[in-house]
C-alpha cells in the first residue's frame, strides 16, 4: 500500500514579514520532512517581493502548491495597503470555506495570527486543526494573550503580566492607545480568538527567550507553543549589493534596514545618511521611498564609503555575509532571527507596532543594544547616530553576545535541539 504523504495548507496573511516565515516552514516541511503542502494565495497581491517569492517556491519542484482564491471588493482606500489586504482577507470567509472542505486528506490548517479572529471560528465549525503562526516574538506574544484582560487605560501604566517584567506604556504598540483605531479592533479579536486555535508556531527558540516561553506555558488559555526558529531563509540569488560586498574587510559593514513596511521621514533620512557619513563606517544602508516595493531588486548608488539601496535586497544572503559586521533594524521579528542565526549583533532602532517589545529582547538576550531614545516618536539627529554606530562597530561585548547567540540558535535548529524538538512534535500532530 502507498504511503500517503501528510497534508497541510497554510493561509498566510500580507507583507514580506509575515510571508516569509511560511515560505520558510513550507520549504522545510516539503523538502526535508516528506509533506505537502498547499498554500492559500489571493489573486491579488500588494508587493512585488510576495509574488516573485512566491512564484520562486511554486516553481521549485517541491510538493508545494498554490490554491488561488479571489477576494472581495475593497471597502476603504485609505488606510496601509498591507492591513487593508489584511481585512479583504478576513473577509473571504465564504470563498475559502468550501476550498477547505474539498483538500484532500488535509491534516491542519496553519494560520496567520492577524487572520485568526477570522478563521478560528470557521475552522473549529468544520472541525480541522487550526494552528496560529504567530509571526513575533515569544514576548510579543505573551502581551497579545494577556491583552483581553487589560483594563483600558493600560497605555498609561506599565503593564503587568504574570512571570515577566513589567511592560513600559512606551513598549507597547502606538496604535493599540486609540481604542477606535482599525487595527484596535483587529488586533482585539485576534487575541480574542487565540484560545480556539490548536497550537501556536513560533518562529523562536527556548533559549533566546527562556522567560517569554515559560510565561506563556504559565497562563492555562494559550493553546500549546512549538517555537521552531530561527527558520533559515530561502536564498533569492546573486543581487547588486552582494558584489560590492565582496568587496570589503570582513566584518566592517554595517547593514541598515526599517523592514519591508516602514518609510521613514524624509528629515529623518538626511539625519541617518550624515550621521552615518561622518562615522566613517562602510555601510548598506536599505532607504525605501515607497510602501509598496514594486521591484524585484532595489537600485543601488554608492555613496562614498557606502552603498545606498532604494528597494529590495536579499536579506537572507547581506546578513550571512562575511563583510557584514553589524545591523541597524527596525527590529521586525523575522530580522532579529535572522541576526540571530547569523550572529550579526543588531543596533536597535523600533519604529512602530510590536518592534519596540522586540528590540527589549534584541538587548536582553546580549544579541545587541538599545540606544535610549532611539524610536519611532522622535527624530534621531546625525550626531547622534554617528556616535552610536561609531561605538557599536568598536563594541567587543555586543560582538561577543551576537556570537553567542548565534551558537545558541545553531543548537536550537539542530538535531535534538530545542526548535528541531518543537518542529518534531508539531509534524507528529500534522501527520494524522
Ligand atoms: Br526591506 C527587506 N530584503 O530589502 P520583518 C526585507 N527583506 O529580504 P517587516 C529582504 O523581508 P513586520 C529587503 O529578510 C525579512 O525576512 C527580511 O520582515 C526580508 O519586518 C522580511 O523583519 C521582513 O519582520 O514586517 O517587513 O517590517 O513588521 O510585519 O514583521
Amino acid at each position: 500500500q502507498e504511503h500517503r504523504r501528510p497534508h497541510v495548507a497554510m493561509l498566510p496573511s500580507s507583507g514580506m514579514g509575515h510571508l516569509a516565515p511560511f515560505t520558510r516552514l513550507a520549504t522545510l516541511l516539503a523538502k526535508d520532512h516528506g509533506f505537502t503542502v498547499t498554500i492559500l494565495v489571493p489573486t491579488s497581491l500588494v508587493s512585488v517581493p510576495e509574488s516573485r517569492t512566491l512564484d520562486a517556491l511554486f516553481s521549485s519542484g517541491l510538493d508545494i502548491h498554490r490554491l488561488p482564491y479571489s477576494l472581495p471588493p475593497p471597502l476603504s482606500d485609505n488606510i496601509d495597503p498591507f492591513f487593508k489586504q489584511w481585512g479583504l482577507i478576513s473577509r473571504s470567509i465564504d470563498e475559502l470555506k468550501p476550498i477547505l472542505e474539498n483538500l484532500n486528506g488535509l491534516s491542519a490548517l496553519i494560520t496567520d495570527i492577524s487572520l485568526a479572529g477570522a478563521m478560528l471560528p470557521l475552522t473549529n465549525q468544520l472541525g480541522i486543526p487550526n494552528y496560529i503562526f504567530f509571526t513575533s516574538s515569544a514576548l510579543m506574544l505573551a502581551f497579545v494573550a494577556h491583552f483581553p484582560s487589560l483594563s483600558t487605560d493600560f497605555a498609561n501604566h506599565p503593564v503587568d503580566i504574570p512571570g515577566l517584567p513589567p511592560f513600559p506604556p512606551a513598549s507597547i504598540p502606538p496604535a493599540l492607545k486609540d481604542p477606535n483605531h482599525a487595527f484596535t479592533t483587529l488586533f482585539q479579536a485576534n487575541s480574542n480568538a487565540l484560545p480556539k486555535a490548536t497550537g501556536i508556531i513560533l518562529n523562536t527558540f527556548r533559549a533566546f527567550e527562556t522567560d517569554a516561553l515559560s510565561a506563556l506555558a504559565m497562563q492555562a488559555h494559550v493553546p500549546p507553543i512549538f517555537p521552531i526558529g530561527p527558520l533559515p531563509p530561502d536564498p533569492l540569488g546573486p543581487s547588486a549589493p552582494m558584489d560590492w560586498l565582496d568587496g570589503q574587510p570582513n566584518g566592517s559593514v554595517i547593514y541598515v534596514s526599517f523592514g519591508s513596511r516602514t518609510t521613514i521621514s524624509k528629515n529623518q533620512v538626511d539625519e541617518l545618511g550624515a550621521g552615518l557619513e561622518a562615522s566613517g563606517v562602510r555601510f548598506l544602508a536599505v532607504v525605501k521611498s515607497k510602501v509598496v516595493d514594486e521591484g524585484a531588486q532595489g537600485l543601488s548608488v554608492v555613496k562614498g564609503r557606502g552603498i545606498v539601496v532604494d528597494g529590495w535586497v536579499d536579506q537572507g544572503s547581506v546578513l550571512g555575509h562575511q563583510s557584514v559586521g553589524g545591523f541597524v533594524s527596525h527590529c521586525g521579528w523575522n530580522s532579529v532571527a535572522e541576526a540571530a542565526l547569523n550572529g550579526v549583533p543588531i543596533l536597535a532602532w523600533p519604529q512602530f507596532g510590536d518592534q519596540m517589545i522586540n528590540a527589549g529582547v534584541v538587548e536582553k538576550s546580549g544579541l545587541g543594544v538599545w540606544p535610549q531614545g532611539w524610536c519611532g516618536e522622535r527624530v534621531v539627529n546625525r550626531e547622534d547616530v554617528c556616535k552610536q554606530i561609531k561605538g557599536f562597530m568598536g563594541d567587543v561585548c555586543a560582538r561577543e553576545g551576537a556570537a553567542r547567540v548565534r551558537e545558541e540558535a545553531r543548537k536550537a535548529v539542530a538535531d535534538g535541539g530545542d526548535s528541531h524538538l518543537g518542529l518534531v512534535r508539531a509534524m507528529e500532530k500534522w501527520s494524522h
